[in-house]
């Protein structure tokens, strides 16, 4: 493991959103926002992630975890002459944001990878601008297929983007797997679907129903909402009158904690079931005491489980982040450390210097990128998607999320 206590690191050293830097950065302040000195060379990691907005819980604990991976890396000198600096820009949440986004991180030359985004629709946004530029992304949340197998990935697999990668597993798999723990375990027969017609919860609310259905389970009701209000009384009365026994709820936490307080008010008191785009704290906040029961799956094991995340969690703390880490920030320490690691063999394939062409040559290596990281081993298949296929289910109980069932869906 590369973590180590950073209990010793000044307060001069302390996170906080980057400014551009000049190209090259040869032999400058190591300082500044980012995360102690680790050499010479300056090397922006970017960060694009919702930091304002309903889903900054999400986003801020993106951030951190990355910031967190630069600071470890610069003290521990893990690419000699090289000092990595950490560049957050906020996208909103909106597609459009996050492509202006893609394009200012092309736009420096010291940005060799960038961590992000959250969602899978912003992704898409952000996809041909990076790999119009061989710059490498590394998203530690996107779980729509289509991103790294292309559109038609039920029936050919075809990978759009060489510079993509990701180190959350996909929707191929979350859909599935909750379908199995759905019917199988919490032996449900009768789901009522909703969907926030996003990339993401559309997509994954598809992969659900397709397993539900496969297994023998029977859908009684379909409906999308529109994301942009909270106000779900009508669908709520829909779900009472289907006779549903189960709610699967394609979308994220801001829309899925008000959608399941208003189908227990609406006399549903029936579990709410979605996937890690509702794992967060603030879903529970939002749907209140009648949450409990209700059930997410999420990408990987619980990190507060796992041996391998005991010193990420305790650096995490140590660092005395306002915010928690949240779904993603075992995920998004890993995906800036497989820059890390791809940045250290570009320069040690070139006689400890940065080439020219450092960009493409980090897009290269990180095909190869193979380590222990926070959240188990992590490298990646052809397509860029992880090779950690692991999920969680997790249920709420007395007021938080506890993890039920871990494992992986293997059709
Ligand atoms: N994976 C859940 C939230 C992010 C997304 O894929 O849109």
């Amino acid at each position: 493991m590369r973590q180590r206590s950073l209990i010793a690191i000044t307060a001069a050293l302390a996170a906080g959103a980057l400014t551009l830097t000049a190209c090259g950065s040869r032999d400058d302040d190591g300082g500044g926002s980012d995360s102690g000195n680790g050499g010479g060379t300056t090397v922006v990691i970017g960060v694009d992630a919702p930091l304002t907005g309903d889903l900054s819980a999400l986003g801020l604990g993106i951030k951190n975890s990355v910031d967190l991976a630069a600071k470890i890396a610069n003290k521990e000198k893990t690419v000699d002459g090289i000092t990595f600096k950490v560049e957050s820009l906020d996208d909103q949440g909106q597609p459009s944001v996050g492509q202006q986004n893609a394009t200012k991180f092309v736009a420096n030359d010291d940005v060799l990878g960038v961590v992000g985004p959250l969602n899978s629709s912003v992704g898409e946004s952000m996809q041909k601008v990076f790999d119009s530029a061989k710059l490498v992304e590394v998203s530690p949340a996107n779980t729509n297929p289509a991103l790294s197998q292309g559109v038609d990935w039920q029936t050919k697999k075809v990978r759009p983007y060489k510079s993509y990668f990701r180190t959350a597993t996909t929707d191929a798999i979350q859909g599935p797997f909750a379908a199995e723990y759905v019917y199988n375990d919490s032996k449900k027969r009768k789901a009522f679907i909703i969907d926030d017609k996003k990339t993401y919860g559309a997509g994954l609310a598809a992969t659900f129903t397709e397993a539900f259905k496969k297994l023998g389970g029977q859908v009684v009701g379909t409906e999308h909402i529109n994301p942009d209000t909270k106000d779900f009384n009508a669908v709520a009365t829909k779900v009472k009158n289907s006779g549903a026994d189960v709610v699967y709820y394609g979308g994220e936490y801001p829309q899925a904690g008000p959608l399941s307080k208003q189908i227990k008010a609406a006399g549903a008191k029936i579990p709410l079931v979605g996937g890690d785009g509702i794992y967060s704290a603030d879903f529970i906040k939002l749907a209140g005491a009648g949450g409990t029961g209700d059930l997410a799956t999420s990408v990987g094991a619980p990190v507060e489980e796992l041996p391998s995340a005991k010193e990420f969690v305790a650096n995490y703390k140590a660092e005395g982040y306002k915010e928690a880490y949240e779904a993603y920030g075992g995920y998004s320490y890993d995906s800036a450390w497989a820059i890390i690691e791809a940045v250290k063999k570009v320069v040690d394939d070139n006689d400890g210097k940065l080439p020219d062409d450092a960009r493409s040559k980090v897009v290269d290596a990180m095909q190869n990128v193979s380590f222990d990281g926070v959240t188990g081993k992590v490298s990646f298949d052809e397509f860029g998607d992880a090779t950690n296929k692991q999920l969680t289910v997790y249920a709420v109980e007395n007021g938080d999320w506890g993890s039920v069932k871990s494992g992986t869906y293997n059709g």
